[in-house]
């Protein structure tokens, strides 16, 4: 039964920045209503009513996962690791964004889908790409030209695809026998205990925990037999998955996780419950700090125009009155305005200056790279404001 514990308010597309404020763009503005809830047979933690995926994978999406060094890196990483570990003949991946996984494949061994024609259009030329959404039509239409997948490889995407049967039954119809597939999403452990409730919008149709993807790969066949705990994005675990008769077995490292998930509670309503009570006073807190400083003539902007801030400025209702831009080294961001609050959106290099005397964390999976980066700013006494995991200006 799904249990509904935590309440974001009316929330606009995390993605869908706005080319100008005009009445008539602010009139057609399309927001829902963001609740998140838990379901206590399968321990799913799911937005209750997601939006229709047509609406949000569109050919202006604009995440590019190619924009920070900590995720170019860690891709990297990650490739050289399972090509080392498995061995890959095919290797398909689910939601290849910008190819930032891919290229560090042989591109006669891959195979990208991307349901946004503006991304798949930078990897088709270099792979052969599918601009299309993952599904069992699109899993037969890939099996008729090619042989069965030795990996499946998907990193913040699963976790986007509402339809849990659909997406999963491509994946074991794709796999072959001793085939694996490795998916990569934010941790809902991470997220409870860091009180990021950012990491909910309308994309992340699921936060998955290890308890979930194990009861889900039983449902199609298919077995969880390993899991490992990554920082990406704030803590991340990345699932190793399997047919359920395949040569794996459950690794001790699974075991563990899976204890230490029950006995935080991930399987008990009342944790989520509790989370819901230090969301609402995380917005209480950020609100003060940030009329505190305003109050103190204190030049406040947004650092990064993360999907995540969609959230955190629609709930906690910041505007421009509270911050005077965001700033965001992505191209397609700049010269825009952010979601529902229709902050405007500009280059670090036009905007993140001496004027600035607070720069909010928009972008705090990221933290360590930002702050190596923009040491001179805190050198010249600039702070950073967090509300992960909890509201506070940095000290440093
Ligand atoms: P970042 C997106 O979420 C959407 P977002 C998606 N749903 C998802 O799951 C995650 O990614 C993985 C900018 N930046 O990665 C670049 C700077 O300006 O936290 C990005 O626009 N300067 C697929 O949007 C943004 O911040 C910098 O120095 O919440 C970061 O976005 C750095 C490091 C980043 O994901």
């Amino acid at each position: 039964m799904k249990k509904k514990f935590l309440n974001l308010g009316k929330q606009p597309i995390a993605n869908s920045f706005l080319g100008s404020i005009s009445k008539n763009i602010k009139k057609k503005e399309f927001f829902y209503n963001l609740s998140v809830s838990f379901d206590t047979k399968s321990y799913l933690v799911s937005v209750t009513n997601p939006v229709n995926p047509k609406i949000q994978y569109t050919d202006k999406y604009a995440h590019r996962a190619s924009e920070s060094r900590t995720m170019r890196e860690a891709f990297k990483k990650t490739a050289k690791k399972l090509k080392k570990k498995y061995s890959p003949k095919l290797v398909i991946e689910i939601g290849s964004n910008d190819g930032v996984f891919i290229k560090n494949f042989n591109k006669n061994c891959v195979i990208a889908v991307e349901p946004c024609k503006n991304l798949a259009n930078l990897t088709k030329n270099n792979f052969k790409t599918y601009p299309d959404f993952w599904n069992k039509k699109l899993a037969k239409k890939i099996l008729n030209k090619n042989k069965k997948a030795d990996l499946i490889f998907s990193a913040n995407t699963i976790s986007h695809i509402p339809n849990i049967r659909e997406t999963f039954e491509a994946i074991e119809y794709s796999l072959s026998k001793n085939g694996i597939l490795v998916i990569e999403d934010p941790s809902l452990k991470a997220v409870i205990e860091t009180n990021s409730y950012d990491q909910f919008y309308d994309e992340h149709v699921y936060v998955f925990s290890a308890l979930a993807i194990s009861s889900i790969a039983k449902r199609f066949n298919l077995k969880l037999f390993d899991v490992e705990e990554v920082e990406n994005h704030g803590g991340s675990l990345r699932y190793y998955i399997s047919k359920s008769d395949s040569k794996y077995s459950s690794t001790r490292r699974l075991n563990k996780l899976i204890t230490s998930e029950k006995k935080f509670g991930l399987n008990n309503f009342k944790t989520f419950l509790n989370f819901s009570k230090r969301v609402k006073r995380s917005k209480i807190n950020l609100i003060n700090l940030l009329k505190k400083l305003k109050g103190r003539n204190k030049k406040i902007i947004s650092y990064g125009a993360t999907y995540k801030s969609t959230t955190v400025f629609n709930y906690c209702n910041i505007n421009s009155k509270y911050f005077d831009y965001v700033t965001d080294t992505t191209i397609n961001k700049q010269g825009k305005y952010t979601p529902g609050k229709h902050i405007p959106i500009i280059s670090p290099e036009k905007g993140f200056n001496d004027s600035v005397d607070y720069a909010f964390l928009g972008a705090w999976n990221f933290k360590k790279e930002i702050l190596k980066k923009e040491s001179a700013f805190l050198k010249k006494g600039g702070r950073f404001i967090t509300h992960v995991p909890n509201v506070k200006i940095l000290s440093k």
